[in-house]
């Protein structure tokens, strides 16, 4: 049987925003701004008091301001934003074998390895094994292809999870504005709207000969696909590997640290095969476990002395162990090296920077 894909998309809720509310607590309770205070800056983002007075990303400071004068604004902090955006990267990688960032805050994660388990427990999991790393909160989307997925961790919004409704797919999105087609910025919304296609459903239900005429080939393929909910576009990993992990979900349920630490065995010659074939060295390693009960995910890692040994990678992970909770059975082990770097570099060269 073909499995359908399972894609999910996550994105951050005000993120430039909720991280300096997050760093700053005098600031979380007043709307915020986030961006240059020059007489000519712009807003990156605003938290959502501040998106009640009406200001939005892009608009210029001063109209902000007029729109909310007792707005707080401060600068962005680039670096501070990206190295969450490594934390949060870090954690899909240890929930999807394929991850494709988009920005500082977004990501597709397939899912599709996971088929048969409920994907609204693996979102909710997703969204705690977040705010865990990052005491910050996010939105999902949850579909069978990217469109779908992206068009709805938009929808509810903040720390929402949506997921389109398995073979409703095009009623779902038909009364939606075609604003939410993939694609469609202002100028063809524009087009779109005077030419009568107010929803994705008026986009779905006319002619592709006529839309053709209208709108010319390709435009019009690619609408009346996405309008019924078609959209064929693989996941993109476009970054370098980054880790290499392995792991096995059990049939039968783990208790104790002595059962996990068995079970780690395998997975550390499999990373350290993998290793080797690759002529890399692990500067850090993770232990993953997954928790019986709702999913949930508790990782652990740390910095080591760059090796590709299965049994110093093995000797490490037990060193995590302990900081492991065992009052709840569990279900997946799994065992990753990160850091990686050129097992024939002279020591301290890093292979990929992020
Ligand atoms: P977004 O995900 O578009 O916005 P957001 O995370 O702030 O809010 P939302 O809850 O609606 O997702 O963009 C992520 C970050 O990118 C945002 O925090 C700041 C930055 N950004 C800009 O600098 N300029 C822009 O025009 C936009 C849209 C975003
Ligand atoms: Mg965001």
């Amino acid at each position: 049987m073909l499995v359908p894909f399972l894609i999910f998309h996550l994105d951050m809720d005000a993120f430039y925003a909720s991280i300096e509310m997050r760093d700053r607590p005098e600031l979380r309770d007043v709307p915020l701004i986030v961006g240059g205070d020059s007489r000519r800056g712009v807003v990156a983002t605003a938290n959502y008091r501040a998106r009640e007075f009406g200001i939005h990303s892009a608009q210029p400071i001063q109209v902000a301001k007029r729109k909310c004068p007792d707005v707080v604004i401060v600068p962005p902090r680039m670096s501070v934003y990206a190295g969450v955006s490594r934390q949060i990267m870090g954690v899909f990688e240890s929930f999807s074998p394929t991850i494709e960032p988009l920005s500082l805050d977004e990501a597709f994660l397939d899912m599709t390895h996971e088929h048969g388990q409920d994907p609204l427990e693996l979102a909710k999991a997703l969204q705690a094994a977040v705010l865990e790393a990052t005491q910050l909160t996010c939105s999902i989307g949850i579909g069978p292809n990217k469109f779908l997925a992206k068009l709805c961790s938009d929808l509810k919004k903040p720390n929402g999870i949506t997921q389109v409704p398995a073979g409703l797919e095009k009623e779902f999105i038909a009364p939606l504005p075609v604003r939410k087609l993939w694609g469609v910025g202002a100028k063809t919304e524009e087009r779109l709207l005077s030419l009568g296609y107010l929803t994705i459903g008026d986009v779905a239900a006319a002619d592709l000969s006529v839309l053709r005429d209208q709108l010319g080939q390709n435009l019009s393929q690619h609408l009346h696909n996405l309008a019924h909910a078609i959209d064929h576009r693989p996941i993109n990993p476009e970054r370098e590997r980054k880790s290499v992990g392995s792991e096995t979900t059990f049939e039968k349920d783990l208790r104790t640290p002595r059962e996990v630490a068995k079970a780690l065995q395998p997975h550390a010659l499999d990373v350290a095969r993998v290793l080797a074939k690759k002529e890399l060295k692990a500067g850090g390693v993770r232990v993953k476990i997954r928790y019986t009960q709702g999913f949930v995910s508790q990782t652990r890692q740390r910095a080591i002395t760059p090796t590709q040994d299965a049994e110093t990678l093995w000797k490490e992970a037990m060193l995590l162990l302990e900081s492991f909770e065992y009052n709840s059975p569990i279900r997946l082990v799994g065992l990753t090296g990160y850091d990686l770097v050129d097992a024939n570099a002279p020591e301290q060269l890093r292979l990929f920077k992020f």
